[in-house]
């Protein structure tokens, strides 16, 4: 049995990449990747903190089909902020527009705590980041 490897994960940080395969690979086979376990636990509050351009994780999780509030704090001196697509963005203003962008939080400084409000989400992978540095990013998983 060979194991695919999705296609769009390129720019997905390698460990990110293996949780997935690993997963993909584990169990029953001719399973639907969204049906795939995440690789990290759902929440019903995300509480994001960037420190050093970093979320400190590219794995978040929240339950499909309700909404979730999350908040977004920093101790770094440049802004950030917290913004959920459904596909990774290109460059386009399109791309960073509904219905790709699912939410776009607050720009957050430090000591001044942003929250944000993610609506109801069907099951699937998500893709969030911060718009000014996009190297902080992540998968969001709907279980
Ligand atoms: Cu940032």
């Amino acid at each position: 049995m060979r194991c695919h490897t999705p296609g769009p994960m390129r720019l997905i940080a390698p460990s990110i990449v293996l949780a997935t395969v690993l997963a993909s690979c584990g169990g029953d086979d001719g399973g639907m990747p969204e049906r795939a376990e995440p690789p990290c636990e759902p929440v019903m509050r995300l509480e994001l903190r960037a420190e050093g351009q970093s979320f400190g994780t590219t794995c978040l999780a929240v339950p499909a089909d309700r909404p979730v509030r999350g908040t977004l704090e920093s101790v770094d001196i440049e802004p950030h902020n917290f913004a959920l697509y459904r596909e990774e963005p290109g460059p386009t203003q399109e791309d960073l527009s509904p219905p790709n962008l699912v939410v776009r939080g607050d720009n957050t400084f430090a000591g001044e705590p942003t929250s944000f409000r993610i609506p109801r989400l069907s099951e699937g992978r998500y893709y969030f980041r911060c718009d000014f540095h996009p190297e902080m990013n992540g998968a969001l998983h709907a279980v």
